[in-house]
């Protein structure tokens, strides 16, 4: 397979802003073919894909699994994180034009318990992302500082767990992530970022693999469910599982609700309340 690496230029952008986009990964053909998942899921088990299920789809959806396993999002990934690639988790971001939902200013790599920070967040657009609808917003090298305060408000509308929230993010020096559907972006653990409302009339959507790390990477709060996604794991920090082959087995589901409650146990460290997710 041809390799699809970052160009220097990229890299160089990567490591002196925090992200970078957009990459082409997927073609609007398969585009189509996972928001018609999306939407048989959601029709057929709707349980299965929201609140806490949002999280680990790729666990018995073979479609998603094929995307967290994309070897064009692996070659940018590796560029950034080396070859020895774990895939640690995913999130499917829905925000509903009817509704308010959105992201407050945060750094991912605040409540994941993961150490070092060579880990990263790869955002697929599966619609169109823009500002209208909610896309994300990054600050530009806000990378470079250290992991800052949050504060867990529980707000409703905001799609993080705890809701938690960096105050006093000056906007002017947040960039919105414009992205087509099939497109990539990736970001550091400690890039502050975060996401407004759909003002539009139609759904946003975005998965986001959360994360890919490097197998130097250890869990310092509970257990991390992962795949191999390249390479070889010559530390064995995780916990290794298998790959779907069909859609909803239910040796998968029971795969993907362990993997949750462990992931669950290590974003709500301490918290007073559980969230929606
Ligand atoms: O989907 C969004 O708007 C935010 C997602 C996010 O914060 C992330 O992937 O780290």
């Amino acid at each position: 397979m041809k390799k699809t690496s970052l160009t220097d230029k990229q890299i160089k952008e990567y490591n002196k802003n925090g992200y970078i986009a957009p990459i082409d990964i997927l073609s609007l053909e398969q585009v189509k073919i996972i928001k018609k998942e999306i939407d048989y899921v959601e029709k057929k088990w709707p349980d299965e894909i929201n609140g806490l299920n949002r999280n680990n789809i790729h666990y018995y959806s073979p479609i998603f699994d094929q995307i967290v396993h994309n070897y064009k999002i692996l070659d940018s990934v590796e560029c950034i994180i080396g070859h020895n690639i774990l895939a640690a988790g995913s999130v499917l971001f829905v925000k509903e034009p009817d509704k308010k939902g959105f992201v407050s200013w945060h750094q991912d790599g605040k409540y994941q318990g993961w150490k070092p920070f060579n880990y990263i967040t790869a955002w697929v657009a599966i619609t169109d992302v823009n500002e209208e609808n909610g896309c994300m917003r990054m600050w530009t090298g806000s990378h470079k500082k250290k992991i800052k305060d949050h504060k867990d408000t529980f707000d409703e509308d905001n799609l993080l767990t705890r809701g938690q929230t960096i105050e006093n993010v000056p906007y002017n020096e947040t960039v919105p992530i414009l992205l087509k559907p099939g497109q990539l972006s990736l970001h550091h653990p400690k890039t502050i970022h975060g996401s407004g409302p759909n003002l539009s009339k139609n759904k946003r959507i975005g998965f986001a693999i959360q994360s890919y790390i490097g197998t130097n990477v250890d869990q310092f709060i509970g257990e991390t469910y992962v795949q191999q996604a390249r390479g070889n794991d010559e530390f064995n920090y995780h916990k290794h599982t298998s790959r779907p082959t069909a859609l909803m087995n239910k040796k998968d589901l029971i795969l993907r609700d362990k993997a949750n409650t462990e992931l669950q146990k290590i974003l709500y460290k301490d918290s007073i309340n559980i969230g929606k997710y």
